[in-house]
């Protein structure tokens, strides 16, 4: 062998060591399940340091012949599918055998309450996904969806490969209400729009979606009985663009698509105050008889409906039907915040009154916590955003409390003063903010126990389009996702960066327009 034949052969030896080597390191099986970021954090997790992995011939076996476990198992597999390129078929199959494949069972809740936990065991040979409920399951899944590779989240074929790593995964939350507000009022958003918002909701475990319907800028849902909430009151918005509206037959499309992803819809009519649209699409609404103008600011507090009139509660009476019959969910929302033109003697009644309509039509009440004001009936739901004192009252009238709390749950507030879209009256809320606070301790008096659950709220004053709701939502969603679901003793923000920091590639794979903020260690 010559020198330079011998040169070629060395070095054709090291590109090759050094191709397999990189192809080793991409690669790289996960073997380690207590390392992999899951938002949110899960209960508990055990490693077994190895690797499951899905190919070709994985099937998913739902054992039990439901038609709501066929529906789960299609579900996975039509998260799994685009990315991975294989066909995984869904059977019935109530043995476990053969490997490579996928389990999802439901075992009998023993008559108890049907919770959401889920319970995940993934060996070399087989990934068993239990749960007591069909929403156990589907909580099962997206984290199954977390501990793959981000690619997962795209939509066209990927290489993969696509291995898990083995252990086990007993989860839970800590609290049965996990939500988020969207505001369609001061600017709307469409069906598209919102059934996007319901698919980040689904990722990271939350279960309720509340929508803002109504405000002085706009009415955004078709009340059949009152027709021109929407022809008049909807036909505008914030800066005076063309507005626009749910016809009922979106609305229910929207409640379907919320349910078929385990999310709640609650609908909110926010009374007496930020009414204007309202009250320009009918004079019998003021207590003068005239019609207001529509209004396209952002300021709040100036408009009520006549709380003196009887007409008043046939309108809602009317409109507090029409939602309760198209809303599957248990509770409506009736606002009752910033009423700074409603004189309290007025307010007092006028809220009595409200709870009582809302009751009658077989649905539970949700306020703002100016509600507690007035003498709340049972079962009824204050929302926390500013005033502890009037969370304080609803406690000790018995009602339960969803938190709110402005200086940590807004996230139309800014990240920080550089921030161009988001209002900051409530303060810069940038992602630390966001997550270093406990629901159960913030209000002295105010425990677990009467907490319902937490909800992160996105008003869009200066909200425009998807990618405007987008990079407000995201990061600061995850972290609203993990307080509600994890306990709060496994929860360190010095911990939770560097799990959120890989989830920044799936916001890429998920074409998510994010904040990039500088406190979060991001991978790209
Ligand atoms: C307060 S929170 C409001 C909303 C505004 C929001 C802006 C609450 C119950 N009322 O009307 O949109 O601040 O951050």
């Amino acid at each position: 062998m010559n020198s330079k034949k011998k040169t070629g052969t060395t070095t054709a030896i090291i590109v090759i060591v050094m191709m397999v080597f990189q192809m080793s390191c991409s690669t790289e099986a996960p073997s380690d399940l207590t390392k992999e970021s899951i938002i949110p954090r899960p209960v508990s997790v055990t490693a077994t340091g190895d690797y499951f992995e899905i190919n070709e011939g994985t099937e998913i076996f739902i054992q039990g012949e439901s038609e709501e476990l066929k529906q789960i198992g299609e579900y996975m597999a039509s998260l799994l599918r685009p990315a991975t390129g294989f066909a995984l078929a869904v059977k019935f199959n109530n043995e476990v055998s053969g490997s490579g494949n996928i389990y999802l069972s439901l075992a009998s809740s023993g008559g108890g309450a049907v919770g959401e936990e889920y319970d995940l065991k993934i060996t070399r040979k087989n990934i068993i996904l239990s749960a007591k409920s069909i929403s156990g399951l589907f909580y099962g899944i997206q984290t199954l969806r977390q501990l793959l590779p981000a690619d997962i989240e795209r939509s066209a074929k990927e290489e993969g490969p696509w291995k898990i790593a083995t252990g086990a995964i007993v989860d839970y939350p800590a609290y049965s209400y996990r939500g988020a507000m969207l505001d369609v009022a001061r600017h709307f958003f469409g069906v598209n729009d919102v059934k996007r918002v319901i698919d980040f909701l689904a990722c990271y475990k939350m279960n309720a979606l509340h929508l803002h319907l109504s405000d002085d800028q706009g009415w955004r849902i078709e009340i059949k009985s009152w027709p021109n909430l929407t022809a008049h009151g909807g036909s505008t918005q914030v800066g005076g663009g063309n507005g626009g509206f749910f016809t009922q037959e979106q609305y229910k499309d929207i409640v379907k698509y919320a349910n078929d992803h385990f999310i709640t819809i609650i609908p909110e009519i926010d009374m007496p105050g930020h009414t204007n649209a309202a009250l320009a699409s009918y004079p019998e609404l003021n207590c003068n008889g005239k019609a207001t103008e529509l209004y396209t600011g952002t300021e709040v507090g100036f408009s009520t409906l006549c709380t003196g009139k009887e007409i008043t509660y046939r309108f809602i009476n009317d409109v507090v039907k029409e939602l309760a019959d198209m809303t599957t969910g248990p509770y409506i929302h009736i606002g009752g915040d910033e009423s700074h033109v409603t004189k309290k003697e007025d307010y007092i009644p006028f809220v009595e009154k409200v709870q009582d309509i809302v009751l009658s039509h077989g649905k539970k009440v949700i306020g703002w916590d100016e509600i507690s004001l007035a003498s709340l009936r049972p079962n009824v739901t204050a929302q926390y955003w500013a005033n502890a004192e009037n969370a304080t009252r609803a406690v000790s009238q018995g009602a339960q409390i969803l938190m709110s709390p402005a200086a940590k749950a807004y996230i139309d507030m800014k990240y920080d003063s550089t921030t161009t879209l988001g209002l900051y009256w409530a303060g810069y809320i940038e992602v630390d903010t966001a997550y270093i606070w406990d629901p159960a301790t913030l209000v002295p008096g105010i425990g677990k126990d009467n907490i319902l659950g937490v909800e992160t709220t996105l008003w869009t004053e200066t909200i425009t389009n998807m990618d405007e709701i987008e990079y407000m939502v995201f990061p600061r969603l995850p972290g609203m996702a993990e307080i509600g679901w994890t306990p709060s003793q496994l929860r360190n923000w010095e911990e939770y960066k560097f799990r959120l920091a890989k989830h920044g590639e799936r916001f890429k794979a998920m074409d998510i327009d994010f904040y990039r903020s500088k406190l979060v260690p991001w991978e790209e």
